[in-house]
């Protein structure tokens, strides 16, 4: 008897070595995701230095005064270049999933219902803050998201606010990609915007959303972006 439940705790530890000996990177990326082509701020390291466990929990009962759901804790914070095993317990009976869509590649956890789950994603190997959120549609504007300070934590580095004297709207040109209504977002092929950025494929907060009822995929758009927030603040499909 003594034996088999040795060979039965050997087996279990061989199971665990050999999960816990790699830093896989066990994103998810969805079919959604890929569509959404959340532009990529982060680049895992290759040979984690460390590793951590943090604990999350997430539901109606973290909201705040204003808020429908939350994750508790809001800020978490990891070393650079290190795995991090996140272990989230969903407390509402409802779907969550949380997103870092920052990193590279995107970590997602989602549940369909109340429950316990953990997966690992290794961190950059820079200082940088990267925002997490409920992937589930109207849930970050319900008050699920948070940020990740990795290192001494920092911007990254395609955010960072044009100088003080810089002005803040500018206009631009595109072709729009791809429009997200969950995320209040757009995916634009936008030309070069003189003083601000070079042409490129990016994906932009669209405020207020209702100005993404304007656009499709397809569409040759002129927009405004307000240069500190990082948002576009104004967009119309245009004939040329
Ligand atoms: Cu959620």
């Amino acid at each position: 008897m003594a034996r088999t439940l040795l060979t039965g705790i050997s087996a279990v530890a061989v199971v665990l070595a050999v999960e816990g000996s790699g830093w896989a990177i066990e994103a998810i990326p969805g079919p959604e995701d890929r569509l959404e082509r959340h532009r990529i701020v982060a680049t895992s390291c290759a040979q984690p230095r460390g590793f951590r466990r943090i604990e999350m929990k997430g539901g109606t009962k973290f909201a705040r005064a204003g808020e429908v759901f939350a994750f508790e804790p809001r800020v978490i914070r990891a070393e650079r270049c290190e795995e991090v095993e996140i272990v989230l317990e969903n407390t509402d009976a409802v779907r969550h999933a949380l997103m870092l869509p920052g990193l590279n590649p995107m970590f997602m956890l989602e549940f369909r219902g109340r429950g316990v789950k953990s997966l690992r994603f290794v961190t950059p190997d820079e200082d940088i803050t990267l925002d997490f959120h409920c992937h589930v549609e109207t849930h970050e504007e319900m008050g699920m998201l948070g940020t990740l300070i990795v290192g001494k934590g920092g911007e990254p580095p395609a955010r960072e606010a044009p100088p003080p004297e810089a002005k803040l709207l500018y206009e631009g040109v595109g072709v729009i990609v791809a429009v997200l209504p969950r995320n209040s977002r757009v995916v634009v092929d936008h030309e070069e915007i003189e003083g601000f950025m070079a042409a490129m494929e990016m994906s932009y907060i669209v405020r207020p959303a209702t100005l993404l009822q304007r656009v499709k995929p397809g569409d040759k758009v002129r927009f405004t972006i307000d240069a500190n927030k990082r948002m576009i603040v104004d967009l119309a499909a245009h004939e040329e």
